[in-house]
């Protein structure tokens, strides 16, 4: 599983043109680095959304994601999939670990960020702010580009 996270980050990595980040001198904060992070778009009538985002943590100490806002939402949750029987529901959780050296990837069908009471629609194009909070780095802000599952899937 380390492997596949670890090739994911390369993937990821070739398709941002950011630089790393190498600096030694760097509070454990900047050692947090969210990449790829989106949300889809909120279907007709239906005042709820998702986010999807991948968490790199290249701190040497693990840190968890403990909570989201977003002006856009009433409230965020912190979502992860699991089976009930034959069933995949999704659930709250308090808090997503990620280790040191680590990446956590929210994507369908896994873990996410869910957007409750969202006054007005996501639609494509849009961006949306969210800050999250992190138990050791403290708030994060990103903002996530609105577009659709299938577009996110294309461009890898
Ligand atoms: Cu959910």
């Amino acid at each position: 599983m380390r492997g596949f996270f670890f090739a994911l980050a390369l993937a990821c990595a070739a398709c941002t043109p950011a630089p790393e980040q190498t600096d030694a001198t760097v509070a454990p904060a900047g050692r947090l680095e969210v990449r790829d992070a989106w949300a889809a778009p909120t279907p007709n009538g239906v005042n709820v959304s998702a986010g999807y985002l991948t968490i790199i943590n290249g701190g040497n100490e693990a840190d968890r994601l403990i909570g989201a806002e977003s002006t856009r939402a009433g409230r965020v949750e912190v979502h992860e999939m699991i089976m009930d029987g034959a069933v995949m529901q999704m659930r709250p959780i308090q808090a997503l670990e990620i280790g040191a050296g680590e990446t956590a990837s929210l994507s369908p069908g896994g873990a996410h960020l869910m957007f409750y009471e969202v006054a007005e629609p996501f639609t494509d194009g849009q961006t949306v702010s969210v800050r999250l909070q992190f138990e050791r780095a403290g708030p994060v802000d990103i903002n996530l580009p609105v577009r659709r599952a299938a577009a996110h899937g294309a461009s890898h």
